[in-house]
């Protein structure tokens, strides 16, 4: 199937087989039975919200009537990984792009390409929150100038330090919100229960210095207060300036922490990571 100019698909929902929205429902069925009381009560609002818990793959034209009427964002169906500018572009016009395909039984709990379930139980749950909406509408926006200013690097940890594996400290206590983590079992019990990694107090700069995993759990998760604080550090922040001073300093390991470092619990390495 070819591709329009923006990468954009068609989701063709009716070549799903039985075999593809069984996947999808047993997936399902495992994540939302461990998120209650691990997940950040927004995602699980979100899920309600999108009716998600329908059976089978979601078609994006019904996720996008219910979604679009919460804050105004679509998703879209693409067949992998798109160009940086081109997904931040996107993400600035509030659409965010989905893989169309769904991983086999085999790789059930973890694969580097993001497929359907991950984009869409992972990630659009959050897109119908107002106040993450912004911080990902805005955060697209903030790509684009990035690529101009050759900082892309040091923006795309920010988004792999919230967006994909953050934890958020509420109430009720700590909880993930981050969507690699959300929409893989291993992880949730690993991020919030293993004593392995550190838990560091969210701060942009600090994140933006991190290196990141691709291929393991995390190392370090970095903890914000509210999505509000997250969306308020970063659209108050001229990055300009901050990616000047990122050229300076240099990077920190996965598994670093400094003194100056928020630390909510410091990593006991001795506990194997281990995927
Ligand atoms: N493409 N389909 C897809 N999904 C992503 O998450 C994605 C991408 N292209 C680039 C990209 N992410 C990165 O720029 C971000 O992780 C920063
Ligand atoms: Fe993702």
């Amino acid at each position: 199937m070819s591709a329009a100019p923006d990468s954009t698909i068609p989701q063709a929902w009716d070549t799903y087989s039985g075999a593809e929205h069984a996947t999808w429902d047993r997936l399902f069925a495992r994540q939302s039975a461990l998120l209650p009381g691990r997940a950040v009560p927004e995602f699980l609002a979100g899920l309600e919200i999108l009716r998600m818990d329908r059976p089978g793959i979601p078609r994006f034209d019904d996720l996008n009537e219910r979604l679009h009427k919460a804050t105004g964002w679509q998703v879209v169906a693409v067949p992998g990984l798109v160009p940086d500018a081109e997904f931040f572009a996107h993400l600035a016009q509030r659409r965010f792009v989905a893989g169309r395909f769904i991983r086999t039984p085999e790789q059930d709990d973890y694969l580097q390409e993001p497929d359907v379930f991950h984009d869409v139980f992972g990630h659009v749950p959050l897109l119908a929150n107002p106040v993450f909406a912004e911080y990902m509408q805005a955060y697209g926006e903030g790509g684009l100038r990035s690529v101009h200013l050759g900082a892309l690097d040091h923006l795309a940890r920010l988004y792999w330090y919230t967006v994909e594996f953050g934890l958020i400290e509420t109430p009720q206590g700590l909880r993930i919100y981050g969507a690699g983590i959300v929409s893989s079992r291993a992880e949730s019990l690993f991020a919030l229960e293993s004593p392995s990694p550190n838990r560091v107090g969210f701060e942009l700069l600090r994140t933006m210095r991190t290196r990141y995993r691709i291929d393991d759990f995390q190392q370090t998760y970095f903890v914000i207060p509210s999505f509000e604080d997250l969306l308020r550090r970063t659209v108050e922040t001229d990055f300009g300036p901050l990616y000047a001073l990122l050229e300076d300093l240099p990077d920190i390991a996965p598994d670093e922490l400094l003194t100056t470092d928020p630390v909510l619990s410091r990593g006991d390495q001795s506990y194997a990571a281990g995927r």
